[in-house]
């Protein structure tokens, strides 16, 4: 990066990121040069072409074809540079390479949520792997945000019922900010999200693992994450009204019949069953209509329905 680069713009940190500014400090020198050429001419003619008495008076002069062939030709070579130039440019930082690695992320007053191509999902925190263009699947569920990883020089506006695109390559891994640029309501200022790149083994790890924030989030409260995100929310209620399923309000501990006849007291391990395994023993009253979650949740999140579950008396 040269002295302009360093002063004005963030680090570079994706492929594109050097050719975007590149053609931004052209612009930005072309501007600065003519405005040093407009601007001088302007105070050297006040000052030659002052009226100096009664009898001063400029020569009669209509046009000088030589001055307006070069002041009109220059500039159209110097816009056609600019032209050809940005539109190449923006066509590398607008189509996503064929291999790349998708990310779906969904904006929301006030959030960043994130599902990986495994069907993992994330909130305000994006892991992509390290060494693979990433495009990203932009949609909002309210109203318009924009997704704009300033080291990237990536930035687009996330809208409702559409989709948009944006695509990097990181140069390094590490750690870069997501910001929210368009004003979208009472917490924009706060819908901030941060983006790992991370090497193979950290990626692993994340996807493993999960998010960094679930080891200290206390058990109960991943639950009702897994709860609302997972879609537990759509068929029980919490409130002891029933729905497609039953409500989750006061069961731990108390004694369930199931359609076969049997019944079972409501412990971790039923708990446990019901999610993966939904079909192994239907309540009686009710459909088997819920899905299995195998291998959707991970263990953290089936702990934390646990005791989510059991902090519903
Ligand atoms: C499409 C609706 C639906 C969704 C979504 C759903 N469930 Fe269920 N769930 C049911 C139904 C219906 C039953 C009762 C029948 C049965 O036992 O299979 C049930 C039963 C259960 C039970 C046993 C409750 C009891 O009172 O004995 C647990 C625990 C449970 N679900 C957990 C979950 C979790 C956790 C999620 C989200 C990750 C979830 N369910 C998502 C419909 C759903
Ligand atoms: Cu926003």
């Amino acid at each position: 990066m040269n002295f302009l680069e360093r002063l004005f713009l963030p680090p570079q940190a994706s492929t594109h990121a050097k050719v975007v500014d590149d053609v931004f400090i052209f612009v930005t020198w072309v501007n600065i040069i003519f405005f040093v050429i407009v601007a001088a001419a302007a105070i050297f003619f006040v000052i030659k072409y002052k009226r100096r008495g009664p009898n001063d008076r400029t020569p009669h002069v209509t046009h000088n074809l030589t001055l307006e062939l070069v002041w009109s030709i220059i500039p159209l070579f110097i816009v056609m540079i600019i032209f050809f130039w940005g539109f190449q440019t923006y066509m590398v930082a607008r189509i996503a390479p064929n291999d790349s690695f998708e990310v779906q992320a969904t904006a929301k007053k006030w959030l960043w949520a994130f599902e990986y191509p495994d069907g993992t999902r994330s909130i305000n925190e994006l892991h992509v792997p390290f060494g693979r263009p990433v495009r990203v699947v932009l949609s909002s569920e309210d109203v318009l945000h924009a997704f704009f990883l300033k080291d990237f020089r990536v930035k687009s506006d996330v809208l409702p019922n559409r989709y948009t695109e944006v695509w990097f390559e990181a140069t390094k891994p590490g750690e870069y900010v997501l910001q929210c640029a368009e004003y979208c309501g009472k917490d924009h200022s706060r819908m901030l999200g941060k983006v790992f790149v991370d090497n193979k083994a950290d990626y692993d790890r994340f996807i493993a693992e999960g998010p960094a924030d679930w080891k200290t989030m206390p058990p109960a409260e991943l639950g009702k994450m897994t709860y609302e995100q997972a879609g537990c929310v759509s068929c029980h209620s919490l409130d002891g009204s029933k729905g497609q399923g039953p409500s989750w309000k006061g069961i731990y501990g108390s004694t369930h019949q199931f359609v076969d006849g049997t019944s079972q007291v409501v412990d971790e391990n039923y708990i446990r069953q019901s999610i993966e395994n939904p079909q192994g023993k239907i309540v009686k009253g009710y459909e088997g209509i819920m899905p299995t979650y195998q291998g959707l949740l991970r263990e953290k999140q089936i702990n934390g329905v646990i005791a989510y579950i059991k902090s519903l008396k």
